[in-house]
């Protein structure tokens, strides 16, 4: 290596004495493929240098904002990041769309004509009839529940847990708080969360409280991965998007809910935003990988919501 670098400056002074111009000197096949190497190697350097600030960068955003979910990754990303390269959404999905239906009765074939295959979001009023869960969900309904199919470290590994405004880290420690905050009791610190269900046996439990909602189509596929939000007036979700895999129902058993609704950044100038209260026995089915969506939990009793993915 010494030697090639004291025959190349031996060959360098040589040009420098020479009457060969830099530019013309530019032009040598050797000369453009020694610079092209030095550029790629500046920007392959350049390149990894990126890499470890954004790595850096997001290590520490995920570090100090104590979005760490888990401990199954080394560095989980937050939430929110995965919007940033979500793809484009056809605006014909909102154009036109400016109010939330309420139906009743209707069929699977008019559900998925005038809703489902466009992904235009409506409420089914008597989305529940007959449902168990209207009279038996509450707070100690869940505790019971995941008390008697084993301990709530279970409902770690590939559960969801948000726990929005709480300080709150697991299902565990919600279901765990005193029961006067349980009870919204004056005083005491509101809360709302959400989260998966993935305790196999407390999701067959759930299943004798509920039904396939009896408007999705005959062809569609109830996923088995229930979602459930509890908690008391105020604010729910913030506006945000999903990442999930297919359009959602979501049941309100108990309590009222407010889901505002905003169109995809790039449908903004042609869509506008909606708003529509559901109530309880009601169920809302929305597109929420499309739909941005926020909700507000409306003075009176608990909200209680359970709600799933279908195809
Ligand atoms: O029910 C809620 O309050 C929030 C639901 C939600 O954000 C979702 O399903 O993505």
């Amino acid at each position: 290596m010494e030697r090639a670098e004291k025959r190349f400056l031996a060959i360098f002074e040589k040009i420098n004495q020479s009457n060969v111009s830099k530019e013309k000197l530019k032009k040598l096949d050797v000369v453009k493929k020694l610079i092209g190497t030095s550029n790629l190697i500046e920007n392959s350097e350049r390149k990894i240098s990126y890499m470890v600030f954004i790595g850096i960068f997001a290590y520490m955003v995920y570090f100090f904002m104590g979005l760490r979910g888990d401990d199954e990754c080394f560095l989980e990303f937050p939430f929110d990041t995965t919007k940033v390269f979500r793809g484009p959404v056809n605006c014909d999905i909102c154009i036109n769309v400016t109010t939330v239906d309420k139906i009743n009765n209707v069929s699977p074939d008019d559900f998925d004509k005038n809703y489902a295959s466009i992904g235009k979001p409506v409420v089914i009023t008597d989305g529940t009839k007959g449902w168990k869960a209207v009279d038996y969900f509450s707070f100690d309904f869940f505790k019971d529940l995941y008390q008697s199919t084993g301990n709530f470290a279970d409902i770690k590994l590939e559960c969801q847990f948000f726990p929005y405004k709480t300080e709150f880290k697991s299902l565990s420690d919600v279901l765990n708080m005193n029961p006067e905050r349980a009870r919204f009791e004056p005083g005491s610190k509101p809360w709302y969360i959400g989260w998966s269900n993935c305790n196999d046996d407390a999701g067959k439990i759930l299943r004798t409280y509920y039904h396939r909602p009896y408007f999705l189509p005959i062809t569609s596929e109830n996923i088995a991965l229930n979602w459930i939000f509890m908690g008391g007036k105020g604010s729910g979700a913030h506006m945000h998007v999903d990442d999930v895999t297919y359009p959602s129902w979501q049941a309100q058993i108990k309590g009222r809910k407010t889901w505002k609704l905003a169109p995809p950044p790039e449908c903004m100038h042609k869509c506008q935003r909606m708003e529509i209260t559901v109530e309880p026995g009601e169920i809302i089915v929305i597109d929420t990988n499309k739909w941005y969506h926020q909700t507000e939990i409306l003075p009176g009793s608990i909200s209680i919501t359970i709600g799933a993915e279908f195809d």
